[in-house]
């Protein structure tokens, strides 16, 4: 197991990585006053805190690369690329969703840029990862696949035997445990009884590597490294990174399970935060205007993709048994399977 490092990086990349963690903070802060306000129906559950893992390792990937997200997944599809108003539509189950409104929250994706419709099943797309990786190696096509898990997940079957599965065959994978210390109300002391969930990565025969998961450049690198590792052919990492969640794991949770302090310390170390003060002290030397500038085109996008769920049409009725799955029809009417 070995920990990352930071990466040296340009003033342009870091505004770049700011805005897209920019866009997905302020996306789950606008769909939670729309959850309370009646307009999105079934739950959320919200990504507040750890952006710059998605963030960080979708900037160095392909847009035909996969990421497979989890029941937790705006932050992940944000990161690939997915519209924001695609996804909004889809919170609002309207026809203009990204699953067409019948997926919601929890399912959101694009297969045109590579994220995967999400899977809510607690740890249930690592074998899914792998399989689209099996895809790639025997395509040669040098695609990657992102399987994205919590650290409750990470106890998951299904995850043991896809990276199993996915060490053997060294097929290009990067799995990515979201260490955010709870799984719903359950500390990870009660479900891991080892202090880094990245150390199992030894049992399998693949490299185990720890990262600061508030620190996007960190993330940013370690996420390359694995990435150059996959494309090589040399096979899978896991990474984990150590986060938090500073919102609470669904709709209607209190946070009785953990302390005040213990949020508040979080709080300082807010990913947003960090790359904002970086940008604006030292050598980086940003004015807070071009920060302000970046503010108000992301309200911009997210007003934009508000707009679109609101004004999108609901599902047809007659369409309720379309759309379910991938299907591509023929001329002849019948179904292409990919
Ligand atoms: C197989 C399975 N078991 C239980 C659930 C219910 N559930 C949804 S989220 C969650 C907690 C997951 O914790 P973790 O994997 O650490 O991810 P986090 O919520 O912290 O992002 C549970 C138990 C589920 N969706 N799937």
């Amino acid at each position: 197991m070995t920990t990352a490092t930071a990466e040296r990086v340009s003033t342009e990349r870091m505004l770049h990585l700011y805005q897209e963690m920019l866009l997905i903070r302020r996306f789950e802060e606008r769909s939670n006053a729309l959850f309370l306000q009646g307009k999105i129906p079934s739950t959320l559950h919200l990504y507040i805190g750890q952006e710059a893992v998605a963030v960080g390792v979708s900037s160095v990937l392909r847009e035909d690369d996969w990421v497979l997200g989890t029941h937790r997944p705006h932050g992940h599809a944000l990161a690939k690329g997915v519209s924001p108003g695609a996804i909004m539509a889809e919170l609002f189950a309207k026809a203009g969703g990204c699953c067409k409104g019948k997926g919601g929250s929890m399912h959101v994706g694009d297969m045109a840029v590579g994220a995967f419709p999400a899977i809510a099943i607690v740890g249930a797309n690592a074998p899914i990862a792998a399989g689209a990786a099996l895809s790639a190696k025997m395509r040669g096509t040098q695609q990657v696949a992102i399987s994205y898990f919590g650290e409750g997940g990470a106890n998951e079957g299904a995850v043991h035997e896809g990276m199993n599965f996915a060490a053997v065959l060294r097929l290009p994978v990067i799995f990515v445990c979201e260490n955010n210390l709870y799984g719903a109300s359950t500390p990870v002391s009660q479900v891991v009884a080892i202090e880094h969930v990245a150390d199992r990565a030894a049992a399998y025969g693949m490299p185990g590597v720890i990262v600061d998961g508030n620190d996007v450049l960190e993330v940013s690198r370690a996420a390359r490294d694995a990435v150059d590792r996959a494309r090589r052919g040399d096979g899978p990492t896991l990474i984990e990174a150590k986060t938090y969640r500073l919102c609470g794991h669904s709709r209607s949770d209190a946070c009785n399970y953990r302390t005040r302090e213990e949020e508040a310390e979080w709080r300082d170390k807010d990913p947003l935060l960090r790359l904002s003060h970086r940008l604006t002290a030292g050598l980086d030397a940003v004015a807070v205007a071009t920060l302000d500038e970046i503010e108000r085109e992301v309200t911009r996008r997210i007003d934009e993709a508000v707009e679109f769920a609101e004004s999108s049409p609901s599902p047809a009725p007659e369409d309720a048994l379309n759309h379910v799955y991938w299907e591509e029809r023929g001329q002849d009417g019948r179904c292409n399977l990919p």
